[in-house]
């Protein structure tokens, strides 16, 4: 369970820096925890790590709509595939893309509830305004099934989730 109060520390360093004074206030230890642990920000997950630019395989892009959707909502990547999301938000409303394994985004899911406006942008997630693009470079480096969702309130549960399935590609046959 370290995982989830240094994310939690993370965010509401985001949301004090975005919210008003009133808000800040409340997380001014979590933002103290927040800064003595930033340099973890590049660790691995459960559903991979952050990927370099330069070992992009691919890019895919990924639409975020007013609709509650994502297009497409479900992706096919190989272990150790490091890709590029390229994500759009076509509404007119804000949209968020938060990355992570079905516990965890239920678990975030209930922090957005308690902190109303949080913003997630850390390497597996990000926020993004409308008609705005933006990127998360990751690689894969773990097999499973992984979620990504939209956590502003009544969004996921209007549909606004998809899916990451990461398989296991076999080593190619050596012959001689
Ligand atoms: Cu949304």
């Amino acid at each position: 369970m370290t995982l989830m109060p240094l994310r939690a520390a993370v965010w509401a360093l985001a949301v004090s820096a975005v919210l008003g004074s009133a808000t800040a206030s409340a997380h001014d230890n979590k933002q103290a925890a927040a800064h003595s642990t930033h340099s973890d920000a590049a660790r691995s997950e459960p559903f991979g790590q952050p990927g370099l630019a330069k070992k992009v395989a691919r890019t895919i892009a990924i639409t975020l709509s007013d609709t509650m959707r994502f297009t497409p909502d479900k992706l096919s990547i190989r272990q150790g595939e490091t890709v590029r999301l390229r994500i759009t938000n076509a509404g007119r409303i804000p949209h968020e893309f938060v990355l992570g394994t079905r516990e965890e985004l239920a678990e975030h899911a209930q922090m957005m509830r308690q902190m109303p406006g949080m913003i997630h942008n850390d390497a597996s997630s990000v926020q993004v305004a409308p008609g705005k693009s933006a990127d998360i470079v990751w690689q894969f480096s773990k097999s499973g099934e992984f979620l990504f969702a939209c956590l502003i309130p009544g969004h996921r549960e209007a549909g606004m989730e998809g899916s990451v399935t990461v398989t296991v590609t076999k080593p190619p046959v050596r012959r001689k």
